[in-house]
């Protein structure tokens, strides 16, 4: 093999290591977006699924919660940063929109914060 070969294949390697670290580096499950709308579906079931959720700022934020478990615990969703607390009936979606008007990391949870989940907003 030319010299060149070798150095083509080795850089076509490390483009595909950054873009695996690139990729990876970022936490939270990015949204659908829909209409200029940031939309999450979140399972409690156990956890919350996905437990980190990652938004842009400025776009209004729409999670969806579907609980499909009976035990008390994960029956309110509270988000204090915007003085949110919903309860989560068994088997339905519960929407719960949160205006994107801040940056950071910011924490929901149940009463008792047993389950526990993030929303970044960047
Ligand atoms: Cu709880």
């Amino acid at each position: 093999m030319k010299p060149i070969g070798l150095v083509l294949i080795l850089l076509i390697i490390g483009i595909f290591v950054l873009w695996i670290w690139a990729t990876k580096r970022k936490r939270g499950v990015a949204p659908i977006k829909t209409n200029g709308v940031q939309i999450f579906n979140i399972l409690v079931k156990g956890v919350y699924a996905p437990n980190v959720i990652r938004a842009k700022f400025g776009l209004p934020i729409q999670i969806n919660f579907k609980r499909e478990e009976d035990t008390d615990c994960s029956r309110y969703v509270n988000f204090p940063d915007w003085h949110i607390r919903k309860e989560l009936p068994q088997g339905q979606t519960v929407t719960i929109k949160i205006p994107a008007d801040r940056k950071g990391t910011f924490s929901f949870m149940c009463d008792m914060s047993m389950y526990q989940g993030k929303l970044i907003i960047e």
